[in-house]
């Protein structure tokens, strides 16, 4: 399995204009600033940093009467994401993706989706992100990821990497949702994806959640990803993010989730996103995705 592969490939999406806060398109630095190599070398990992995706600096005004905010340079960075994701995949390294605002999802997991036909996905966040054209009231692509990689939003999204390519409901989950816009609660039935809310990690507690989980996103399938939008942690914990929400995942509840998922080795790529140096406190957010990097690859208390 691809975690024990020893090779891991960082790709730093520097990208912005899927969210509303700037300030998100400084978050790969930030992460690797917080000692990311030093930490994965340390467990015995080959680190190849690809250093950071191109992307165009000059924001662009949104159009008047234009819905999906800024998406030519989103289409283009994820076709580009997709591809360097898939081109480290084939070479049998872990591709690590660093965010950026969470709409580089799309991208990522369309570059999975190249080589693991039948993936499984875990979506930690504050929010579900399956919002679509049609239904969106930000018009912010962040907000909209996870409907395009299951098939359903705008063209120019659910084309990226190829519209064929796409998850299986059936084997997505989300894990400490708290705010969900209405449109979303319709598809999220419609679709029937498993959503656990934070309602229901108080309930039964994030191992049993967890166990839930790993069944529903290994069940026919022949590997996972990781999409980690740090807002799924407790604004106390992980403050700098661009729609932060009250009532999260605490520091261990996360980590713990983090150490069931190397313990069970199933996953073959991970993404952390929506870091936001800009509105973090003392790089606490960094250091945190650096932290939960670090359970995820193996790191134990004892
Ligand atoms: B994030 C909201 N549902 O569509 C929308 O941070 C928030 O990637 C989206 O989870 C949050 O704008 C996107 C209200
Ligand atoms: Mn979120
Ligand atoms: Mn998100
Ligand atoms: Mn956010």
């Amino acid at each position: 399995n691809a975690v024990k592969n020893n090779n891991i490939s960082i790709i730093g999406v520097p990208l912005q204009y899927g969210a509303d806060r700037k300030g998100v398109d400084l978050g790969p630095d930030a992460i690797r600033g917080a000692n990311l190599h030093e930490r994965l070398k340390a467990l015995g990992f080959n680190i190849d940093d690809l250093g950071d995706l191109g992307v165009q600096r000059m924001m662009t005004v949104p159009q008047e009467g234009e819905k999906l905010k800024h998406l030519s340079e989103i289409k283009r960075v994820n076709e580009e994401l997709c591809d360097r994701v898939a081109g480290e995949m084939g070479k049998g390294h872990f591709p690590l993706v660093l965010g950026g605002d969470h709409s580089i999802a799309i991208g990522t997991i369309k570059g999975v989706l190249q080589h693991v036909k039948r993936l499984g996905v875990i979506w930690f966040d504050a929010h579900t992100d399956v919002n679509t054209h049609e239904t969106t009231h930000s018009g912010n692509i962040h907000g909209m990821s996870l409907a395009a990689v299951l098939g359903y939003g705008h063209p120019d999204l659910v084309g990226i990497g190829g519209a064929e390519n796409k998850l299986n409901p059936e084997n997505v989950v989300i894990i400490g949702a708290r705010s969900i816009d209405p449109g979303e609660r319709t598809f999220l039935k419609e679709k029937g994806i498993r959503v656990f809310t934070m309602h229901d990690i108080d309930k039964c507690g994030m191992k049993q959640v967890m166990e839930e989980a790993i069944e529903i996103v290994t069940n026919g399938t022949d590997g996972v990803h990781l999409s980690l939008d740090l807002d799924g942690m407790d604004p106390g914990v992980a403050p700098g993010v661009g729609t932060p929400v009250n009532g999260g995942m605490s520091y261990r509840e996360s980590h713990f989730a983090m150490e069931m998922l190397f313990e069970r080795d199933i996953l073959v790529s991970a993404e952390f996103v929506e870091v936001n140096p800009m509105l973090d406190q003392h790089n606490m957010t960094a250091i945190t995705a650096v932290e939960l990097i670090g359970s995820v690859f193996g790191e134990r208390i004892l």
